[in-house]
Parts: C-alpha cells; structure tokens; sequence
C-alpha cells in the first residue's frame, strides 16, 4: 500500500484551524504531525508521494446527504446518473453522497432497494450511502425499515407533498415515526401540505396563472411552517427523531428552533439554493426561464427575510447541515415538459458540484466560520447519518477522503465549465472566491490540477450506523 504525506497545509475541522501535515497510507489516515517535527520529517521522507498543501486549507472531503441521482419524477428522470453525478460532485469537493433509493407506490420495499443498489454499484466515483424514500406506509414497508436500519439504511424520508406520488397522510406519518422510535432509524421530512399546494395550484391554472413564478407562489410558506409545525407535534407524539430536509423559510425555522429550544430531537437542514436565489429574480425570470429554478420547497421572495435568517440558522446550528437536494433536469425536453402548465416542470435543481464553493462565500462574507463551514458541510452530516468518524473529519483511523482547498482563487460558476449533465447551472455567472484544488478519495488522488483521475466504480457502498445526535 502506498503512502501519501500533505504537508504544509491548514486542517480544518469542526472545532478549529491548525496547522498540521497528514499522513495517508493506503485508503486511511494514519497520523497528524506537527510541521517541522523530527516525526513529520521522518515520516515525509517515508511516504511514497508528498503533497505540498502550502496556502491551502486541508478539509474532509465533503458529505452531500441529500443527492437524488436518476430520479424519476413527473414522467421524466433526474439528468445524473450515479457515474455522472458523483463525478461531477468528486469535482466539488464532495466525497460521499447518501442518495435516496424510492419504494414506489404499490411496490415491495426489497424489490425497489434491489434496483436502486442496480443502478448505482459500479458506477459510483466517490462512497455512496442511501436512504430510503417510503413510498407507501403499510404494514410490509414498516416491516422492512427495522429490517434495513440493522442493514445500514437507517434514515427514511416521508413526504407530506405530492399526493398521489410519495404523499403519507398524518396516520401513515405517526406510523413510521413509532416504527423509528423503536428501531433507531431518523425520519426525514419533506414537510410541506401538498393537499392545500394542489389546491392553490388547481385555482391559480384555472386562473390562468400557469408561468414557473406560480409555482413558488401557490407553496406559500406557511405550507411549509404548517406542515413543519405538524411533524414536529407528530414526532413528539410517535417519541422519534426528525430531521426536516430542504428548510427553506424563515417560519419554517422558526417552528424547528422553538422545538429544538424545547429540547426536542429535531434536526433540519437547508441547500445553497435557499441561501443565494429567490422567487422573483430566479422563479420569475423572464419568458420560460424560471423553469430552470423549480423545486420544492420552493425559492422564497426576497423581499422578505428568509437568506439572512437561514443564515442565522446556521450559525446557532437550528440548521445543522447543508445539502444540495441535487435533483438535476435539463432545460431542453426536461423542464420545457411545462412550458402550458407549471405543474408539468420538473422539479429540482442541480448543485452537487458546487456546495463547498457556495457555503465557502459565507465564510468569504463573514456569515460563518471555518470550522462551522466544514461542520456543516462534512462533520455534522456524517455523524447525523451514521457515519462518523469514518467519513467527515480528518484524524487517524477515518477513511482518507480529503480535499485541498484554494482560499484565494477566484472563478465563476458556469454551464460551460461545470461536470454535472445539466445544459444549464442554476448559479450561472456566480462569482465565487476559493476553489477546489485538489480532492482524495479514499487515499487516491481524484482531482489534481484541473484534471480528473478517477474512474467509475471507485466509489464503495456505505452501510450506515445511526444518528448519532439522539439522546
Ligand atoms: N424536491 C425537489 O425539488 N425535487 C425532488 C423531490 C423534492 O422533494
Ligand atoms: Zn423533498
Ligand atoms: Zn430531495
């Protein structure tokens, strides 16, 4: 097994900055030294290649826990597959990815997890975890979630949105949050009142009000708070954790902070898109062109408070972790599938490149810290999902997933120079300080100079452990 030595450079982690060489043997990180110390110096002078990190912040490599590659959603399927979109997130700096195998509706749990697993093994250029998207809560679906938490799929997304596709009603919710409680699994939620959203977009159609902006406008945010409110009650009474995903209004927040203040188990997270665009300038842009920023929850005005509250969160850890919800659709044939009908768009957006860039600007902006930006970009997310310390931190024994980070070099975001397969990037034009230099995956060099070394199939499934934040 090779030795790889990182001198140098700045290790950032959840708890501070130092500066610190790493040595990396095989696939594992096997020691931390002090630069300039007889063991340092001994131990580059051993290793096989030393990379010199001088300027460069030494990071974990990032963990996305919320990624939807293949995804099919209205009559169309999200535009990475496993090779391409975990290729495109290797690029970003991300080095794991727990993505969401879907029990549809009318299926055998075990059947669909068996496609899934299909789908991704020996595609995958980074590690790969899932969730478990459950599709219909009945007695065989609730029988398998504690046959999986045992298994390494120990989290379980409901959806309170889209009836008629993955939509539980309150009693199915109770259910598999009892069924959580006793097996040790989190329950994520997207938590929006699809009953009251279907209405509301039925009306505004009828109305003729059919452009892409409707779409944000008809998922108003007390839709989201409302249904946040209600997981939360349902949670306390099925005594299970809950992780709300893609948290993107300031009632919203509000809701989880007051029961986190109450000293509940409640987690939530929030994507860069609900820190960066908003409903007017981006869902109402000219034409069609909004179409390109539907997703769900929606983008919120901007007249409002939402970024800098979110922002807020983030800071006292109300917002625990950042993901990109990265449901890719290109504009051409994907999203155009509602050009007569905002209902018809495909919804999701494309970011699994580009999350440690964007929450870096909050750095860049003095929003959060280093280590914040690394605890909620890394830390927190492998330890929320059973994965922590082999994943999320830089200390010996943890898989030697590591990223060189370029504090100083500026670029902008753009369709032409991104890897994700989209024919558009919903940050077009971003300009952005601080790149990804330089990306380890499992003690091999995967990105280095502008190029990309990694294959398909490089990436390992993840059998996961629990939350580790349940008390
Ligand atoms: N939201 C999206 O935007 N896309 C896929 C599913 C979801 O909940
Ligand atoms: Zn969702
Ligand atoms: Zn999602």
């Amino acid at each position: 097994m090779s030795t790889l030595f990182i001198k140098n450079g700045t290790v950032i982690s959840a708890t501070g900055a130092t500066a610190m060489d790493v040595l990396v043997d095989g696939e594992t990180i096997v020691a931390l030294y002090v630069p300039g110390s007889d063991l340092a110096s001994t131990a580059e002078g051993g290793a096989d290649r030393v990379i010199d990190a001088d300027g460069k912040y030494v990071i974990p490599g990032g963990v996305d826990v919320h990624t939807h590659m293949e995804l099919p959603f209205g009559g169309t399927f999200a535009s990475d597959t496993f090779e391409t979109g975990t290729r495109a997130a290797a690029w970003g700096g991300t080095t794991t990815i727990v993505d969401f195998a879907v029990q549809s509706h009318g299926r055998q749990v075990r059947e669909c997890l068996d496609e899934w697993m299909g789908k991704a093994e020996g595609e995958c250029a980074i590690d790969y975890g899932f969730h478990l998207i459950v599709g219909e809560v009945n007695e065989a679906s609730l029988k398998e979630m504690s046959t999986l938490v045992d298994e390494g799929i120990s989290s379980f997304k409901l959806f309170m949105a889209y009836p008629g596709v993955f939509y539980s009603d309150d009693g199915q919710v109770l259910r598999a949050m009892q069924n959580a409680s006793d097996s040790g699994g989190l329950i994520m939620m997207h938590a929006e009142n699809g009953i009251a959203i279907d209405v509301l977009a039925e009306q505004a159609v009828n109305r003729g009000e059919t452009d892409p902006v409707y779409h944000g406008r008809v998922r108003r945010e007390e839709l989201e708070s409302e249904a946040t409110h209600r997981a939360i009650k349902l949670a306390k009474v099925g005594a299970a954790p809950l992780y709300i995903v893609h948290l993107s209004a300031s009632e919203a927040l509000e809701e989880v902070a007051r029961a986190r203040n109450a000293g509940a188990n409640v987690f939530a997270e929030t994507c860069p898109q609900y820190l960066y665009l908003n409903l007017e300038d981006h869902l109402g842009a000219p034409g069609f062109d909004g179409a390109k920023y539907v997703c769900s929850t929606p983008l919120r005005s901007k007249h409002e408070h939402h970024h800098a509250d979110l922002w807020k969160g983030l800071r006292t850890d109300d917002l625990s972790v950042v993901s990109t919800d990265h449901c890719p659709f290109c504009f051409k044939d994907q999203k155009e599938l509602g050009r007569d009908d905002f209902r018809a768009i495909p919804n999701g957006i494309g970011g699994v490149e580009h999350r440690l860039d964007l929450i870096y600007q909050g750095v860049v902006q003095g929003e959060i810290g280093l280590a914040r930006w690394v605890e909620l970009c890394a830390t927190t997310p492998a330890r929320m999902f059973g994965l922590y310390p082999r994943k999320g931190v830089i200390q010996p024994g943890s898989d030697a997933d590591i990223v060189l980070y370029d504090p100083n070099a500026t670029w902008s975001i753009s369709v032409d120079n991104h890897h994700m397969n989209m024919d558009y990037s919903a940050y077009e034009g971003f300009e952005v300080q601080g790149k990804v230099d330089t990306v380890i995956s499992r003690g091999r060099v995967i990105v280095e100079n502008d190029n990309y070394h990694g294959s398909k199939g490089d990436g390992r499934y993840l059998r996961r452990g629990l939350c580790e934040y349940l008390m």
